[in-house]
Parts: C-alpha cells; structure tokens; sequence
C-alpha cells in the first residue's frame, strides 16, 4: 500500500466514516427550523470552545516539541533531562478553573435550548400530532383532524407542531435532524417536543434508539407544505379509500387483519400502518424503498428481504398460508400492487 496512504489510513477512516456530507438529507448542519437552528447554533459554540482548547493544547504542546527538543533526540550533558517535579499547583488550579468556566459557556446555550424545545411558542397555536413507534415503523394521528398516517406525514410550513411520541413495544427515538429533536419513546411515558419547518421540503427522519434487528430501517418522511397545500393534504387523507373494491388476493391472504382501509369491509387491522392511501406516499415500509410498482412487489412477495423479523413476515400470510401450503402467485402480487398503488 502506498506509504502516504498507509500514514493518513486514520484520518481517512474518520473522514470516511462521516461520509463528509454537510448537508445530506439528514444533515444537522443543514437545519430548517427554528428548534434545529437552536441545536446547530448549540453545537456551534461547543465546537469552537473545542476548538479553542484543541489550538492552546495542541499549540503549547507543538511549541514544546520544537523548542525543547536536544538535537538528534538524544539526552547528553550538553542537554540533561529536565528537572522531574509533580507539576505547578497554581497552574493546577487555574486550568481546573478555566475548564469550569468552558463548561458554563457551553452549558448556558444547551440548558436554554432545552427549555426552548419544551416550551410551546406563543402567539400561534401548535398542530397536535400523535407519534407511535413500533417494531419498525411509525404510526402519525392528527387528532383534531382525524387523520392517521404511517411513516410519512405532512406539516404547515410555519406553524409550531407539537409531536407527542409513544412507543408500542420497546424504546424509540423519535429524530427529524434538519427540523430537530431528539425525543425517546418511553414505554409509559407521555413526551413531546415542538418542531417547524421554515419552507416547504421533504424532511428525511430516522429511529435513533437500538430497537432490534431492523432497526436502521425505521426511517420516516416528513413533508412541509405551504398551509393551502396542507389543507389539501387533510382533505384528502380524510377521505376514505378512492377504490373500496379490494382484490380477491386482498382478501384471500387476510391483509386487512391488520391493514385499515377505510372504506373496505373487514380491513380495519391496526397490527401494521394504515393502507387508506398508501398509493399516494412517496416510500414503503418506513422510508426504506421508494414508492414504485417494483419495489412495493418485491415487499408483498417477501417482507424479510427488505426488512428482516418485521411483524409482517413473522406473522403474515406466509406464516399463516405456507405451512397450509398456500402460495401466492405472481398474478396474486400484481393485483396486489396494482391496487395498492391507486390507493391515492
Ligand atoms: C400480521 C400482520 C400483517 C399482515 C397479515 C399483513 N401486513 Fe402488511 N404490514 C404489517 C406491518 C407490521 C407492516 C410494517 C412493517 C415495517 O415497516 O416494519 C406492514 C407494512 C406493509 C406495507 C408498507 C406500508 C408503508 O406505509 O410503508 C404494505 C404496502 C403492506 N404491509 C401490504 C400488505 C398486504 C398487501 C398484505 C396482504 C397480502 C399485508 N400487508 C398483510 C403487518 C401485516
Ligand atoms: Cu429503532
């Protein structure tokens, strides 16, 4: 390997690890909301007292390297050890004082901007939007506009929403980086905290709390409109289903026992994320896939390639119907998908 990479392997590493992006779609650093601008400009004044330390540390320590050091890096007479003492209580003391004094500025911003994300704004009133996590996806309930979504909802763009989150099964956390947060789901615990987006845009969000095997795919979209386009948005949502005829396939594999589809005789499941209007989402299965024929296919024919253990492998037709030897064909999967995706 060639030397100049072999010395800057760990440099490399890091910078790989990072991935060195700024501003992808789940960028702190890009935040779009007056919680996330908070939490940046936190960061911010963390990162340049840092900094400060790095450059005093760093530069007596180079200073000392240089200036101090015998030549040819040897101790000779000409240039003994110097003495070995326990160090200058006084200098001690100061740079106990000085980190004290470091801690008090970082922690100003960082205890404010808690109280900021806890306290509602005043002057507009805030939308209310219930969050559940599951095992792994998310389930959004707009309970002053009857609305119930999975793993994508919509916001006003300027308008304070207040998320209160729950979990189903075991702790989330609840984190939209470019809008802020984060807020864990506590098993029993009523929590919120307040976010707003400043202009329209797809906000991409993530589980960040260890919940099992597919947790790095519980992935959510929050999309910001302007008000006239939310109220679209709700209007539309609130309908129910734009074809209550489900295919037979729909029926024959039980899909309904935990799908709702408002609108269709018996599929009022609450197991998995409401299908009412599936079709008009731009992801599947909690922000992993994008929203095409193909994709949603290859989920309906084996939910476990995508998303290993989820609920709707463990406990869906294939457990139900394979071991009755029951198989769905292809014909079964394109009706499935055809329907689902006009579910608009
Ligand atoms: C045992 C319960 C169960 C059954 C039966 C079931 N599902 Fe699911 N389904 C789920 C769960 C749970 C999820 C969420 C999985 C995840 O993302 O972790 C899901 C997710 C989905 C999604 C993705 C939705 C989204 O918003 O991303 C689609 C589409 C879907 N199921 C279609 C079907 C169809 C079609 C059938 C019938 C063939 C079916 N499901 C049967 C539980 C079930
Ligand atoms: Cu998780």
């Amino acid at each position: 390997m060639n030397r100049w990479i072999k010395n800057w392997q760990p440099l490399l590493a890091a910078l790989l690890v990072s991935g060195c992006s700024l501003s992808g779609p789940q960028s702190t650093l890009d935040a779009d909301g007056p919680v996330a601008r908070l939490q940046y400009e936190t960061f911010l004044v963390t990162f340049w007292v840092s900094v400060a330390i790095f450059a005093v540390v760093g530069g007596m320590f180079l200073y000392a390297l240089v200036k101090f050091r015998a030549p040819g890096g040897e101790v000779s007479r000409d240039y003994p050890l110097p003495d070995q003492g326990h160090g200058n209580p006084l200098l001690e003391i100061g740079v106990i004082f000085v980190s004290i004094l470091l801690i008090g500025i970082v922690a100003v911003p960082t205890v404010y901007g808690v109280l900021y994300a806890g306290t509602l704004p005043e002057g507009q009133k805030a939308l209310r939007i219930n969050v559940t996590g599951y095992q792994w996806w998310w389930k959004f309930e707009y309970p002053e506009l009857g609305v119930v979504t999975g793993n994508e909802a919509a916001i006003p763009v300027g308008r304070p929403v207040e998320f209160h989150v729950q979990t189903a099964d075991v702790l989330h956390s609840f984190w939209i980086p470019r809008l802020g947060g984060k807020m864990d789901l506590t098993p029993g615990q009523d929590d919120w905290i307040w976010l707003q987006a400043d202009k329209p845009g797809n906000y991409w969000g993530q589980c960040t709390e260890f919940c099992g095997e597919s947790h790095a795919f519980m992935r959510m979209r929050v999309q910001a409109f302007e008000p006239e386009e939310f109220d679209k948005w709700v209007a539309g949502q609130k309908a129910v289903a734009v074809n209550t005829q489900a295919p037979a396939a729909f029926n024959k594999f039980q899909c309904g026992v935990c799908h709702t589809v408002r609108g269709v005789p018996g599929a009022a499941g609450l197991v998995g994320p409401d299908l009412t209007h599936v079709g008009s989402r731009s992801s599947i299965a909690a922000g992993i896939k994008d929203m095409t024929a193909g994709n949603l296919k290859e989920w309906i024919h084996n939910p476990n390639d995508l998303k290993p253990g989820n609920t709707m492998y463990k406990a869906g037709y294939k457990a139900m119907f394979e071991p009755m030897h029951i198989e769905m064909t292809g014909a079964d999967e394109d009706q499935l998908v055809e329907y689902l995706m006009s579910l608009k």
